[in-house]
């Protein structure tokens, strides 16, 4: 679901300044989301292009989009830029930071020596939700292209999480149901619950709805049983024989509802220790929580 911006609401939005944001804790202050609201709703198109965007990510629609906005990286300075996709951000749900000591736009860079399936890894990320061992991950995860890996590598993949659930058997799935698994660790963590230990990967209250709690690195980094296991990795085959891939272009914003689709990224090319860290591949990374009685915070 990609969604492109009419040229003449670039031009319209390169002429209209958004002013720095406050944040209110973790969240963007209600201030600075009302403020950038009544500059941007006031451009002709805007509000079209964001009610694509909801339409998109909720109901009827995918449950994932990229909004191209190359031209306007292109135009503006990056903390303009930046401001501007708060705003769109902003449009779908309340932006937040998980991470007291990141600002609100968290970065991936390329790390050489990094746990290889990692955020900021180089190797493949598996099929995964953000932050899965919160009780209350965040609605959506979006991650802006700032630059591409110069040496080709990082296409992002993306599927159906209850398409893949709904492939499996009932054995499986009843499995997949059973509070038996768990990933990583919880510490400092801000606006997404208490830590969850063990989870279940299936919230049995809300088949066919609801979170697929799943990442597929638990798989090889958290001690489960043999049969939950397995279970689990069915899921992770069928997530893969299920996945849509492309390659995030410079100015790409991808938000994804955490509630449907499952994202990863497929390896870097090799050879980025050779490649400058000011020029490696960069994403920026922002988590956003559903207003309350919106409809996707089911
Ligand atoms: O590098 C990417 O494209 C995805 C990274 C990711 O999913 C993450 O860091 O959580
Ligand atoms: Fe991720």
């Amino acid at each position: 679901m990609f969604i492109d911006i009419p040229s003449e609401l670039e031009a319209d939005l390169i002429d209209r300044p958004l002013p720095p944001w406050a944040l209110d804790g973790s969240f963007l202050a209600q201030s600075s989301m009302e403020e950038y609201r009544t500059e941007l709703t006031a451009t002709p198109g805007f509000e079209e292009i964001t009610a694509a965007l909801r339409h998109a990510l909720t109901g009827e629609g995918d449950g994932y989009a990229v909004l191209r906005l190359g031209n306007l990286a292109k135009a503006l300075s990056g903390v303009r830029f930046q401001r501007l996709v708060t705003g769109f951000a902003a449009e779908v749900a309340v932006p937040f930071s998980p991470f007291p000591r990141w600002p609100l736009w968290k970065d991936i860079g390329v790390k050489v020596d990094k746990d290889p399936g990692k955020s900021s890894g180089i190797g493949y990320n598996a099929f995964h939700m953000d932050l899965v061992n919160g009780t209350q991950p965040p609605d959506y995860t979006t991650l802006l292209c700032v630059r591409l890996d110069p040496l080709g590598g990082g296409t992002s993949i993306l599927s159906d999480a209850h398409a893949a659930v709904a492939r499996l058997s009932e054995d499986n799935r009843a499995l997949l149901a059973e509070s038996a698994y768990h990933y990583g660790t919880f510490f400092d963590l801000h606006g997404v619950g208490e830590e969850y230990k063990p989870f279940p990967i299936l919230d049995g209250s809300n088949p066919g709805g609801g979170f697929v709690r799943f990442t597929a690195k638990m798989l090889e980094r958290s001690e489960l049983g043999q049969a939950h296991a397995d279970a689990a990795r069915e899921l992770a085959e069928e997530l893969v024989r299920g996945q849509v891939s492309w390659m995030l272009q410079p100015g790409d914003y991808l938000i994804v509802n955490q509630r449907r689709f499952l994202h990863g990224r497929e390896a870097l090319h090799s050879g980025q220790d050779t490649i400058p860290v000011a020029d490696r591949r960069l994403l920026l990374q922002l988590f956003l929580r559903a207003r309350a009685g919106d409809g996707s915070a089911a």
